[in-house]
């Protein structure tokens, strides 16, 4: 897999991490979320990446009810590779977390590769600076509950959770926020529980993990090239915020990666504005790939580079 100048766009349309109240776009239902995952891919994303929200409230949920309602939606208006999340967010269990495995059987799923703060306490201080409210009640207790949180996935956790996946044939989308996680990464290779060639996702610029900048992107990529060898695995970038996203995506895309842009990572479309849908996002990768002359991957072009087995083979 040598620099492939096919380069695999993922869209991660709502997530866990963000609160209604910081953007009046953010999906919430299970309508929103499928819609914009089908105008994701009609944009160019190859992958949608999906959590579910509670319809009402915008609170994230692994209710597989509204799972079912999104990826049903999505498979019967588009080809894209669906890929659930099996990260969910620190407050649920582990068991709430990976349900999505054997009820969808999806293609491919995330797999977060080790333990971790994960905060983002600080957003709590620019909406008190600007006076700004929330809209729903759970969200600054659910904000500042991440100063003191865990993001667990212990190597007990991550057997249960890769378990889950090789008996549902589903592809780990490894996420590697720190140095210390390819080295998990490697250990569960080296005991037979994962399998080349790898998927990775480098996810920068999480408080608690490594930072979205490029020292950190080509320390990781060498040690992880030096781990599983250049060329061996495929890789993304995430780059948590504004400018970050799209500065990582610009950095992978030159280096022959592929890039996650999407409303769970970044609400911001430029400096001033916020992205009024993903496709909008989704449209801003497509010019980074365009204007370095590589190409954007169709979501089958995207299975035969990751392996999958095929939209005809998943649950849902
Ligand atoms: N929220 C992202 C920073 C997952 O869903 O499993 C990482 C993520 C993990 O997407
Ligand atoms: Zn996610």
């Amino acid at each position: 897999m040598d620099r492939d100048y096919r380069c695999i766009i993922t869209a991660a349309v709502t997530g866990a991490d963000t609160v209604p109240s910081q953007g009046d776009y953010l999906p919430i239902t299970p309508k929103e979320i499928a819609d914009e995952a089908v105008r994701s891919a009609e944009a160019g994303a190859a992958i949608v990446h999906i959590h579910a929200r509670d319809p009402e409230t915008g609170e994230p949920s692994s209710d597989l009810n509204l799972f079912e309602e999104i990826l049903v939606s999505i498979k019967q208006r588009s080809d894209v590779i669906v890929c659930p999340t099996t990260g969910g967010n620190p407050t649920m269990s582990l068991d709430e977390r990976m349900q999505v495995l054997p009820r969808f059987k999806p293609e491919m799923a995330t797999l977060n590769m080790g333990s971790m703060n994960f905060s983002t306490h600080f957003l709590i201080d620019s909406f008190d600076r600007r006076g700004k409210k929330f809209k729903h009640n759970w969200e600054r207790p659910y904000i500042e509950g991440t100063k003191d949180a865990v993001f667990r996935n212990t190597f007990a956790d991550m057997e249960f959770v890769i378990n889950a996946m090789n008996e549902n044939d589903v592809k780990p989308e490894c996420e590697i926020y720190d140095l210390g996680m390819i080295s998990n990464t490697s250990y569960m290779l080296g005991q037979g529980y994962l399998s080349g060639p790898l998927q990775i996702q480098f996810v920068l610029g999480i408080l608690g993990g490594a930072d979205a900048d490029v020292g950190a992107l080509n320390y990781l990529k060498s040690v992880a090239d030096t781990k599983f060898g250049a060329g061996q695995y495929t890789w993304s970038i995430i780059g948590a915020g504004y400018p970050q996203e799209f500065d990582l995506a610009a950095l992978s895309v030159l280096l022959g990666g592929s890039i996650r842009v999407g409303m769970e990572d970044n609400l911001r479309i430029s400096r001033t504005e916020h992205a009024k849908s993903n496709a909008e996002l989704v449209e801003k990768a497509v010019s980074i790939v365009d204007v370095l002359d590589r190409e954007v991957a169709t979501p089958d072009e995207a299975r035969k580079i990751l392996g999958l087995k095929g939209a005809e083979h998943v649950a849902f």
